[in-house]
């Protein structure tokens, strides 16, 4: 398909600062097909110690740039495809069983590409503005919502995700499992958080509730919820 154009793996609602990611591995995920991998939104060590280096070389550079790459593959085979940006495809491709294999892959890009942005460097702290009136009114208050958050996030079983969306007016907290996503059913995602081992286990070993509270309180980027929120 040598007219598609090369897209980003997804919209950002502000400039990222491009950590150092050129190796020939991510030039050649790039090269070899319509999907991008975007760059980490911060260097690779900007996380530790509630996320170490090591994890991020390994999430962001293997895990994330894989579903990139193994998109890339699988959507030469499929021209109804074709022009598609990766919001598009996931929306075109979530409970299709046929397309299956392109939703996992694509799902994962699209949702890896939206937790980088969940996180930041020296994040937690609290919501501001409408967001925190919301949180407010839909949980009872932040101490409450981050409770719930990670009761949910906890209790996943498996692999999966923990999503804080905007659904029909109300902020909801919504498990979903492997590659699935809120965005593909029309739900405005705020945050996520990973849950998959990959994401933990270098740094935690078998102690997901400890990711989760250094997550909540030290990498929550709470000003990317309010720009989703609007
Ligand atoms: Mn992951």
């Amino acid at each position: 398909m040598p007219h598609m154009q090369k897209k980003t793996a997804i919209e950002h609602d502000r400039p990222l600062q491009a950590a150092e990611c050129g190796s020939a591995h991510l030039r050649a995920v790039e090269a070899s097909g319509p999907f991008k991998l975007g760059p980490l939104p911060y260097a690779e060590n900007a996380l530790a110690p509630a996320i170490s280096a090591a994890t991020l070389a390994t999430h962001y550079g293997k895990h994330h740039a894989a579903y990139v790459a193994t998109l890339n593959k699988l959507v030469q085979d499929y021209p109804q495809l074709e022009g598609m940006d990766l919001a598009a495809v996931v929306k075109a491709t979530a409970g299709d069983d046929s397309l299956k294999t392109v939703f996992n892959n694509a799902g994962q890009a699209w949702n890896h590409a939206f937790y980088w942005n969940s996180m930041k460097p020296s994040g937690g702290g609290s919501p501001a503005g409408k967001l925190k009136a919301a949180i407010e009114s839909d949980f009872g208050g932040l101490d409450e919502f981050k409770r719930k958050f990670h009761e949910a996030a906890v209790k996943q079983f498996g692999s999966g995700w923990v999503w804080l969306v905007r659904d029909a007016g109300k902020l909801r907290i919504l498990p979903t499992a492997n590659a699935d996503t809120p965005m593909a059913t029309g739900k405005t995602c705020l945050l996520t958080i990973d849950v998959w081992e990959h994401a933990y286990y270098l740094d935690y070993k078998n102690k997901r509730p400890d990711y989760v509270t250094a997550w909540l309180d030290k990498l929550v980027n709470w000003g990317f919820a309010e720009r989703n929120f609007g």
